[in-house]
């Protein structure tokens, strides 16, 4: 067993802390032999509720946990961490646009990134979940400079699930049949979810088009690619709160890979900052289908994009573009 690694999750009182917390402890992310610190950083009037989490923790007896650090301060909450789940903001009530909350949800990002700056480990890998997350990646790399930009990421993972899940319904086989099904651009309503590279498994050594397992083209064009940009509107509407349970999945599963890597041949969605590829605006964080090997991630080239997805490519990248201006506009 290794020595533990220092995990900061922000917004550790909030609700996908919650079943995040519980995976990170018990070994789904850093791996069965990787002991672990959590650093759990929320605001002051939320120190009570922690409390309560601090207890929980302890409750689960979960061998891998080796200590818990609650605290409102960002110096304590960064020092010294190997990986940073950025959870805590303003989430999305109903009814309202991301673009509401840009505004008040970049400038915590800008202190955070100050703090990543001057506590964390250089090599720290920093996942932000909390809306906008793409840009609120970018604002925290900013402000970050003495870490690698490449290590600033945004969660689209979530979204690249949520099209896993819709195509294995329809093509009648479990999730993990699906693969290479991916999301590019903004985590947001613009979002591309992309099914035409994905593939369907359906024996020891074949697989088919996700088109030829759906049997239906034109629902992927269509209808599943408006299911997957609305679905957090659809929980929202539903639970009257936002994703929290798949939320948390897909922040472990996007650390997880970039930890210990994909498999050979199969593309997951991070929000990374664009180098131009695909013709996304260069500096923004745009989410790419990328490949993960010993830690570093590296976006899948070469991949055929017909007029339809170039489209709607360039109009995420537009709204990536503006959120930008905004967001370096009230900092
Ligand atoms: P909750 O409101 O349950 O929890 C947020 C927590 O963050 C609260 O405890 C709050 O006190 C804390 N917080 C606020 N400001 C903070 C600061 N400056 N430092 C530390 N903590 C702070 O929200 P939850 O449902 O957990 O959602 C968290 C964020 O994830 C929201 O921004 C939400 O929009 C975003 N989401 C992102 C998703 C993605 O795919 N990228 C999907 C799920 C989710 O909607």
């Amino acid at each position: 067993m290794s020595e533990p690694i220092r995990v900061v999750v922000t917004g550790a009182a909030g609700q996908i802390a919650y079943s995040l917390l519980y995976m990170i402890a018990k070994g789904d992310v850093f791996g069965p032999d990787q002991a672990v610190i959590l650093h759990l950083l929320d605001i002051p009037p939320m120190m009570e509720v922690l409390q309560g989490v601090v207890m929980e923790l302890a409750d689960c007896a979960l061998p891998l946990l080796r200590g818990v650090v609650p605290t409102a301060d960002p110096a304590e909450a960064f020092k010294d961490v190997s990986a940073a789940f950025l959870v805590g903001a303003m989430p999305r009530k109903q009814g309202m646009e991301r673009k509401d909350l840009l505004s008040a949800n970049v400038k915590i990002f800008k202190v955070q990134g100050e703090a990543l700056n001057e506590y964390a480990k250089k090599d720290v890998k920093v996942l932000v979940v909390g809306n906008p997350a793409n840009t609120n990646a970018l604002v925290c790399s900013k402000y970050a400079p003495s870490i690698p930009r490449e290590n600033f990421t945004a969660m689209t993972r979530l979204d690249q699930n949520r099209a896993q899940a819709q195509i294995a319904a329809k093509a009648g086989v479990p999730v993990n049949q699906v693969y290479n099904v991916f999301i590019w651009g903004n985590h947001s309503s613009t979002q591309v979810p992309d099914a035409s590279h994905a593939k369907v498994i359906t024996g020891p050594n074949t697989a088919i088009s996700a088109a030829d397992a759906v049997k239906n083209e034109a629902w992927l064009l269509a209808e599943f690619i408006a299911t997957v940009q609305k679905r957090g509107a659809a929980v929202i509407a539903a639970r009257k709160m936002s994703s929290a349970m798949s939320a948390a999945k897909a922040a472990a599963d996007h650390m997880r890979d970039w930890f210990r890597g994909t498999e050979p041949g199969k593309y997951v969605s991070m929000g990374v900052v664009s180098d131009g590829s695909y013709g996304a605006p260069k500096d923004v964080v745009f989410s790419f289908p990328v490949e993960i090997k010993n830690g570093k991630w590296s976006i899948v080239q070469g991949l055929p994009i017909n007029d339809f997805y170039q489209q709607l490519l360039t109009a995420t990248g537009k709204e990536l573009e503006e959120e930008k201006a905004e967001a370096f506009s009230v900092i």
